[in-house]
């Protein structure tokens, strides 16, 4: 799995190693590699496009050269840009509904009745007790197939030749009632195109069963390449999925189906299949997917470090704004900081918090909008160099100014000069204590209320 881009980045990697700086010839020859490597592996164009174009600017950023070698650059800004790409962590497979019903379509061979054995027995796994039903009347032997896998693993599952995928459903309902058993995973019928026959069946079970259906996940072949992102799309568009299983994947050199089917659907990828056997699924974790792709631990090492490194610098400006000597240039600093950390979370815990009887972990639910901080880094740029040096001089004519070309509001540039008055207030204010004491382990109060409503308004 990924064979194909592991190989295609070992030798994009290889071409720069050793370079101490690249020409902007060489980011673009580098990016239309990465561009060729990506659409060889079956990515889909728009991931291909955000992609590249995501990893182009992070190679162009000026703070990254100074820190980074290219080629570090590039499997740093290639790691961080596929994971968000996928969406960040793991997306959690959640069971909520007591009766629940997870259903399972996709086109024929997909891997439907396979795949619902194998969820069967991974939630199993977890402790609950899942209930299998065979719902695929199109086919007699799918349901003799689902039934042969259930027996061989020790699953319930309910069948009868005799029935159809309405009525096979509510009897599933009531043994999983009677007997304790959820979530019903039920394996529906495949067919070889996407048509009305098969839309209008699993319509029709969610119409009826609406209360209980808590999960419409697609399976998709990964074999079947590009192609596969488009099933995804008409059939989201079609019955609203919850979600997605891309299976497969061992047989599968290229794999871009499972790289693409989240950011063209914004739908999570659960699990991927890996295999024949009844344990061979797997939560899908973007970054060991990553990290197998690039397949370079010890680069990636190297650089955690480096980003250490840059973090421990971050913590010496800290203390020059503690020093009462916090200025717009700074602030601006500061934000390009929490960006492209993320959010807040870095930052906080780079401030020394705990020593003013602060505790870090109550600030955790504080994330930024990274397009506010665009926002307010636009207002910043649209100061002039004694205005940030020294924002006291603004008055309202320069504030209309600034609104003007930062195409934003009056309203919005006195947000930001509060917000900056209080932050240099408080980290004077942190200073001050820190100067007066001069010992680490006091506990001076500070009030938290009032950084919590600096923090809060990021929030917005
Ligand atoms: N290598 C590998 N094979 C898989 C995987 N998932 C399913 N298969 C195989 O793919 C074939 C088709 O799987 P099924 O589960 O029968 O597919 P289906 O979607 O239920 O097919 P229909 O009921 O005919 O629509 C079987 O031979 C499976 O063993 C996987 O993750 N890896
Ligand atoms: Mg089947």
């Amino acid at each position: 799995m990924f064979e194909k881009l592991v190989d295609s980045f070992s030798k994009i990697v290889k071409n720069l190693s050793g370079k101490g700086k690249i020409s902007k010839e060489e980011i673009d020859q580098t990016i239309r590699d990465i561009r060729l490597a990506l659409l060889e592996a079956d990515v889909h164009l728009d991931v291909v496009r955000e992609l590249t174009f995501l990893i182009k600017k992070e190679m162009e950023d000026k703070e990254n050269v100074e820190y980074f070698t290219p080629s570090q650059l590039i499997i740093r800004a290639t790691r961080d840009k596929i994971i968000d790409i996928l969406g960040g962590q793991a997306s959690n497979f959640e069971i909520l509904k007591n009766p629940s019903i997870v259903l399972l379509v996709g086109l024929q061979g997909s891997g439907k009745t396979t795949t619902a054995a194998k969820l069967a027995y991974y939630l199993k796994s977890l402790g609950y007790n899942p209930l299998l039903v065979a719902a695929d009347f199109n086919r007699p032997a799918a349901i003799d197939q689902l039934v042969y896998l259930a027996n061989q693993n020790n699953l319930p599952v309910v069948y009868d030749h005799n029935s159809n995928s309405m009525d096979i459903i509510s009897k599933a309902l009531e043994v999983s009632k009677d007997q304790g058993l959820n979530p019903i995973i039920v394996d529906t019928a495949g067919r070889v195109h996407i048509n009305q026959e098969v839309i209008n069946e699993i319509k029709d079970i969610k119409e009826k069963f609406r209360d209980f259906v808590e999960h419409s996940i697609l399976v998709v072949d990964s074999m079947v390449g590009q192609e596969g992102v488009n099933i995804a799309k008409q059939f989201d568009e079609k019955i609203n999925l919850t979600g997605f299983i891309v299976t497969k994947l061992d047989g599968d050199a290229r794999g871009g189906v499972a790289l693409s089917i989240r950011y063209v659907t914004k739908k999570p990828l659960y699990f991927i299949g890996v295999g024949e056997k009844i344990s061979d699924l797997e939560i899908f974790y973007p970054d060991r997917v990553v990290s197998r792709i690039l397949g370079m631990g010890d680069i990636l090492t190297f650089i955690e470090k480096i980003e250490k490194q840059i973090e421990e610098d971050e913590l010496q400006k800290v203390e020059k704004y503690l020093q009462g000597d916090f200025t717009f240039n700074d602030y601006l600093s500061y934000l390009r900081l929490i960006k492209r950390m993320g959010d807040f979370k870095s930052i906080l815990s780079m401030l020394p918090l705990s020593m003013f009887g602060i505790n870090p972990a109550a600030l955790r639910e504080i994330n930024v909008d990274p397009k506010q901080i665009d926002k307010i880094e636009a207002i910043i740029n649209s100061m002039t160099k004694e205005e940030r040096r020294n924002p006291d001089i603004i008055n309202s004519s320069r504030k209309a100014r600034i609104a003007r070309g930062s195409g934003t509001s009056i309203k919005d540039v006195n947000l930001i000069l509060k917000h900056f008055r209080e932050m240099r207030k408080v980290l004077k204010k942190m200073g001050n204590i820190v100067k007066k004491e001069n010992i680490p382990e006091l506990n001076a109060p500070v009030n938290t209320s009032n950084i919590k409503d600096i923090m809060n308004l990021f929030k917005r």
